[in-house]
């Protein structure tokens, strides 16, 4: 509803750029490029690239208003580590409110785990979040990630095309969803996601560039709205880095 908070030209095309795996995941993420393991790296390839925004916890957030603080923030406003195993939850930890008036949150972020024995309790938070960016008038946007022991394949078509219309359903402008295989799925998961805008989910750093360039490519001849990615991105060591970034910017937001 707000998304020229993000979008001032209302292009609808974003390219964010994802960086809350250190908590999602662990460190180990950062491993093969150990630069980035430090937010400066991320921040200034978001800053010199032109991404739409950066995507953060609020503790990096914090530290990304010193360090760079010309770099539009997503702020996630819910995470988890990712040492516990079982159904999974992802717990609010940031009011919208502390996001927009201490973090300058150009957007809200929230995950859900649909399927999760924990889903009803995720809804009604995303509810209530939806609500509250509301009334800030700041986007939202929704990590849509079916998981747990109920979802057999959290990346089949039906699946990804059942969490683009949650996406709708709740309320986010912005629906993240990991890449269901082609592109009809995914142009299918873009229409029954109505006007909530669909976005690829980056996933785990492909082999080659090219890979992922290309992955790209049939998001957006799919209707895709563009892209958040991370690791695909600051995996990568800083001159490949720099490249693929490039040709994200401009695959995604046609510039
Ligand atoms: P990547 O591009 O690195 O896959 O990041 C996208 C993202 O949604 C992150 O925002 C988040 O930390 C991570 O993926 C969650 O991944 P998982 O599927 O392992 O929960």
């Amino acid at each position: 509803m707000f998304l020229e908070k993000l979008d001032p030209e209302a292009r609808g095309r974003f390219a964010f750029l994802a960086y809350d795996q250190g908590l999602e995941h662990g460190p180990d993420d950062f491993r093969g490029n150990p630069e980035s393991a430090s937010p400066r790296f991320v921040l200034e390839l978001a800053r010199d690239f032109g991404y739409t925004a950066v995507v953060l916890q609020q503790g990096v957030a914090l530290a990304a208003r010193r360090i760079c603080p010309e770099v539009a923030r997503v702020i996630k406003l819910n995470g988890k580590a990712g040492l516990a195993r079982g159904e999974p939850y992802s717990p609010l930890l940031c009011p919208v409110e502390y996001a927009v008036s201490e973090l300058s949150a150009r957007a809200v972020g929230y995950t859900l785990y649909p399927g999760s024995e924990h889903e009803p309790l995720m809804f009604r938070e995303f509810a209530q979040v939806v609500r509250d960016a509301g009334r800030l008038g700041v986007p939202v946007v929704a990590w849509v990630y079916p998981r747990g022991k109920a979802v057999a394949n959290d990346s089949a078509p039906e699946v990804i095309a059942y969490a683009a219309r949650i996406a709708y359903e709740l309320g986010a402008d912005i629906a993240k969803v990991k890449w269901p295989g082609d592109r009809e799925a995914f142009r299918w998961a873009c229409r029954v996601a109505a006007e909530t805008k669909v976005v690829l989910s980056g996933g785990p750093t492909t082999e080659s560039r090219q890979e992922f360039v290309d992955l790209l490519t049939q998001v957006m001849e799919a209707g895709g709205a563009g892209v958040a990615v991370g690791r695909n991105v600051w995996q990568r060591p800083l001159a490949d880095a720099q490249v693929i970034s490039k040709e994200i910017v401009r695959i995604a937001l046609g510039r």
